[in-house]
């Protein structure tokens, strides 16, 4: 029996929030997503027709993105500056059919994206691998690189004290500055490098190379709906 989410009290994402309670602002709103504690999260209600979850934001480097598998899996930051929301509430909210959306904001306030048909991460068990459908946009799609070892689709998730990758070093540790990532051998495209430093090598390669003109990063997500 399909749930007629008009009737619920609560809402399970942002897109719950624009569409059946009407709620059109950007901003921060508690979504009670199923099988999951309720979470106050960051909804993007302007971009393409709103109703985006944020599930990762940097924009000030005040929270450091050097964390181990635990804090990945649960989620780390603060909802108003910067967050990773948590793998594992990432698998439960891409469990319906969802699109994503990356932007990366450059020094000039200029705005970069990315758009994915359709996005997925595994569960925990299957190593929250992530899976991406056809993209758009004027970033250029490299997180599914054409070179395979830099492929990114399918690819497990991989921290410093967990490594997952097909690289024979850890990939966290010998490139990306300890952040947590769907890494392969290693990646084109790394949004968890330390902000604002040289040392964030290929956020989204070729169109930043390194994290000096990075102003802002944000990963959403939303619920496709018939
Ligand atoms: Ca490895």
């Amino acid at each position: 029996m399909a749930i007629n989410y008009k009737l619920r009290p609560i809402s399970i994402d942002c897109q719950d929030w624009y569409l059946t309670k009407g709620a059109t602002l950007s901003g921060i709103y508690t979504i009670h997503p199923i099988g999951h504690t309720a979470v106050q999260v960051d909804c993007d209600m302007d971009t393409e027709d709103g109703g985006w979850t944020v599930i990762v934001k940097r924009s000030d480097g005040s929270v450091d993105f050097a964390r181990n598998w635990e804090a990945y899996k649960n989620g780390f930051g603060n909802t108003p500056t910067e967050y990773w929301i948590g793998n594992q509430l990432i698998h439960i909210l891409t469990n319906y059919n969802s699109a994503l959306y990356i932007v990366i904001t450059d020094t000039n306030d200029i705005n970069f994206y990315e758009m994915y048909d359709h996005f997925s991460v595994s569960d925990e068990e299957d190593g929250f691998r992530i899976f991406f459908g056809n993209a758009v946009g004027n970033l250029g799609n490299s997180m599914m690189s054409t070179e395979e070892k830099f492929q990114l689709n399918g690819s497990r998730f991989t921290t410093v004290d967990m490594d997952q990758d097909n690289f024979p070093d850890n990939c966290a540790m010998t490139y990306g500055s300890g952040g947590g990532w769907w890494y392969n051998s290693c990646y084109k495209a790394q949004l968890t490098g330390p902000y604002g430093t040289a040392e964030w090598a290929w956020p989204w390669y070729p169109v930043f190379i390194d994290g000096t003109s990075i102003k802002a990063v944000k990963m959403m997500i939303k619920r496709k709906v018939q």
